[in-house]
């Protein structure tokens, strides 16, 4: 890894410019999904922990146990409120470790919780959990959903009543083991093993429906892709554009905007489309790069205005694995463009 670089940064210096802070400081929290339900904004985020597990570039330091719903009456709110543990990995029949980042949706009354972990054999699936309530607790269903891989689901419900997931992640996330559409456990310690060469296209992230009762994919995933201005696939080279994780979706205008991290540089960016499965094409960056290795976000409308949730480690004074959840007001021009947003003022 490269020399990190948060050792010359002054963390109380960088926190008076930060644009937001943390939602709660009681627990470490990352990769928020929020949503709108029943009025009130409810959050999903990654319960961050140190369990001890070094630094490498599979991700193995995030080694999370359970998730915590939090809660917020408004986006002015300062702070968030901890509903407790909502689901822990000891719960979950299939599931072995690294509890990574969720997403909820709601139907009938009923709210499922979208959640990444290790099975036995160390491979990445997607489970879900139900509840009565949106702030848990969630029942498991007894074995991940069939045909799933890799991480960071994002459930988003089309104006047709229509459920669809997005997923997937490069290097730790394992997206990159599964091209041949069967999982390559060879060289399993390289995070670059298996990944597309700089001058080919890079990895698409994954998109299925999901059936009426929102437990299984209705159909065998399709890649999303990203375009660019001349309507070519983004290269693997092209670090700044491509998918690396962390996808969502939101819809404004009658337009479809994926978004989602560009990981190694930190970036997060959006493609617009006319549909659920696009393709989309690039259109710009949402957030510039946070302290921290990560970043992870989640978009939402709220009594008409726009807000971005997402994640820093300023708290933990830089520290990877120990993030924080924020939110901040997003803004469009007349073009439907996303206005870039600095997370401090001033100087990075
Ligand atoms: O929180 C663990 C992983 O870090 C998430 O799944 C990624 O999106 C990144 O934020």
């Amino acid at each position: 890894m490269p020399e990190d670089p948060i050792h010359h940064i002054d963390f109380d210096e960088l926190s008076s410019r930060a644009i937001s802070q943390p939602l709660v400081t009681h627990i470490y929290t990352a990769d928020p999904s929020a949503h709108v339900f029943g009025g009130k904004i409810y959050i999903y985020p990654s319960h961050d922990i140190d369990a001890g597990d070094a630094f490498d570039d599979l991700g193995s330091h995030f080694a999370m146990e359970d998730y915590h719903v939090l809660s917020m009456n408004s986006p002015e709110d300062t702070t968030a409120e901890d509903h407790g543990i909502a689901l822990e990995v000891q719960d979950v029949p299939w599931a072995a470790k690294q509890m990574w980042a969720p997403d909820a949706a709601e139907k009938d009354g009923t709210y499922y919780l979208f959640f990444p972990a290790k099975d036995k054999e160390d491979i990445f699936r997607i489970g879900v959990a139900s509840s009565q309530s949106p702030a848990g607790p969630f029942t498991p269903e007894p074995e991940a959903i069939r045909g799933s891989f890799s991480i960071d689901p994002a459930v988003f419900k089309n104006d047709d009543g229509e459920y669809y997931m997005y997923f997937g992640g490069i290097w730790g996330g394992q997206l990159q083991r599964w091209r041949t559409g069967k999982f390559n456990a060879a060289d399993e310690q390289s995070p670059f093993a298996h990944l597309p060469m700089d001058h080919e296209p890079a990895l698409c992230p994954k998109v299925a429906r999901l059936t009426r009762n929102l437990l299984e994919f209705d159909e065998t995933p399709r890649d999303v892709k990203i375009l660019d201005e001349n309507g070519v696939l983004l290269l693997q080279g092209d670090r700044e554009r491509r998918f690396f994780e962390a996808s969502w979706m939101h819809q404004y205008n009658g337009k479809y905007y994926f978004s989602y991290s560009t990981g190694d540089t930190h970036f997060i960016c959006y493609a617009t489309g006319d549909n659920p499965y696009g393709p989309f094409t690039y259109a710009g960056r949402i957030l510039e790069p946070v302290v921290g290795w990560t970043s992870h976000h989640s978009i939402i409308e709220f009594q008409k205005k726009w807000y971005l949730f997402y994640h820093d480690s300023s708290l933990s004074k830089g520290v990877t694995h120990l993030r924080s959840i924020k939110i901040t007001e997003l803004f469009y021009d007349e073009n439907g463009s996303i206005k870039t947003i600095a997370p401090y003022s001033g100087n990075p």
